[in-house]
This record gives C-alpha cells, structure tokens and sequence, in this order.
C-alpha cells in the first residue's frame, strides 16, 4: 500500500472554520484507491507552514502529497498548475504581513505541480463536479506551501506526485457571508477522494 501525505490548512482571515480542516481529519487513516492516508493540518504562518509540512514529509516518506486549502469565492475544485517564489499578502495568523519577499532566496522562479492535474480535472468533470485548473495559486500560504514542497523535492531528487488544490467555501461559511459560493462537505471530500484515485493511472 502506497502513502499520501494529505495537508489542509487552519481557520484564516474572517472565516470561522476551513472545509480543508474537516477534509484531511475525516480522510486521515483511511485507504482511498492505492493510498494509505495520513492527514495533517497546517498552521496559516509564513514562518512555520512549510516547515511543519516538510517535517511531515521527512518523517513519513510519503508516495505522493496533495495540500489543500479554502480559495474563498471560487466555484470549482481547482488544482494548481504551478507556485512562485513570492511571499506577499495580507496578514497570516501570527500577524505577519510580508512584501514581495522570496520564499527561497535564489530558489527557482517557479515549479509546476507534478500531480496528475489535467486528469484529476477530467475525471471530476465526468463524475459531475466542477472543476478547473487554476495557473494562479496566489502569493498566500497555499502557494508558500506548494512552493517549498516542490523546491524540497526537486533539491532531494525525490521526484513523488505533489501539488497543491484549492476547494470552494462550505454551506457554513456561505452562510456566514452571503456573497460567497458553498458546497456541501461532503461533495468537497468526495471531489478530493476521486482525484486521489486517478493519481495512479
Ligand atoms: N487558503 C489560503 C491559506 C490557507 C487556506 O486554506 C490560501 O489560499 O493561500
């Protein structure tokens, strides 16, 4: 049986909760397609987010890692094509608020997601779930993170699956703020269970 690391991410900003938070807690120790799943959730710090994440990493050695995080206001699964070497946004939870500054000094300007992006997206399409690639993943902690996990792979030659999926809000964030799109939990974690089955094929 193969592993999948399976980050979500924290409660940020004004959103009372995270559906990435719910996802990976619920999926943890469950076997989906050929993957054992260890679930993790992630501080939203631009200080500590990668760190706590690659620890993870080292630790269990895993075949292939999926990062989630809340994309507020969109409307589709969408995995990420690609992460630059940028921190710059509004504050995270530690009150850190940092300007154009690089991930990694002289890192590469970028990576492109090494999951299986194109077929994720087909094969959620056919099952009926909205779905998009995204060629932006911000400038946030979901990008820090698809960054540094990439920059780590690519610096220990170990070249596993790993990438980066932003999902829409929940009905209870919807509900807290009227403006924005929300799915169902349970459509989020289905839409995450079929995309880690096409990662083998
Ligand atoms: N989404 C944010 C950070 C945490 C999360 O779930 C982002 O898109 O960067």
């Amino acid at each position: 049986m193969k592993k999948l690391l399976l980050t979500g991410f924290e409660p940020f900003l004004d959103h009372s909760s995270n559906p990435t938070d719910y996802i990976v807690k619920q999926l943890d120790g469950k076997v989906v397609g050929n993957y054992q799943i260890t679930g993790h959730v992630l501080p939203v710090e631009f200080d500590r987010s990668a760190e706590k994440l690659l620890n993870h990493v080292h630790e269990l050695e895993p075949d292939a890692v999926i990062s989630l995080g809340l994309a507020a206001g969109r409307n589709k699964i969408t995995p990420e094509r690609v992460a630059i070497n940028v921190n710059d946004g509004v504050r995270d939870n530690s009150g850190n608020k940092p300007i154009d500054v690089p991930i990694i000094e002289a890192g590469n300007d970028a990576y492109f997601s090494t999951l299986p992006i194109r077929r994720m997206v087909d094969h959620l399409l056919e099952k009926g779930i909205p779905a998009e690639i995204s060629n932006t993943a911000g400038t946030y902690l979901c990008n820090n993170v698809m960054y540094s996990m990439l920059h780590d792979t690519r610096q220990r030659g170990t070249n596993i699956p790993s990438g980066f999926i932003h999902v829409p809000a929940s009905f209870q964030l919807a509900v807290q703020n009227p403006k924005l799109p929300g799915w169902p939990l349970d459509t989020i974690q289905k839409a995450i269970e079929l995309v880690i089955k096409v990662l083998d094929e």
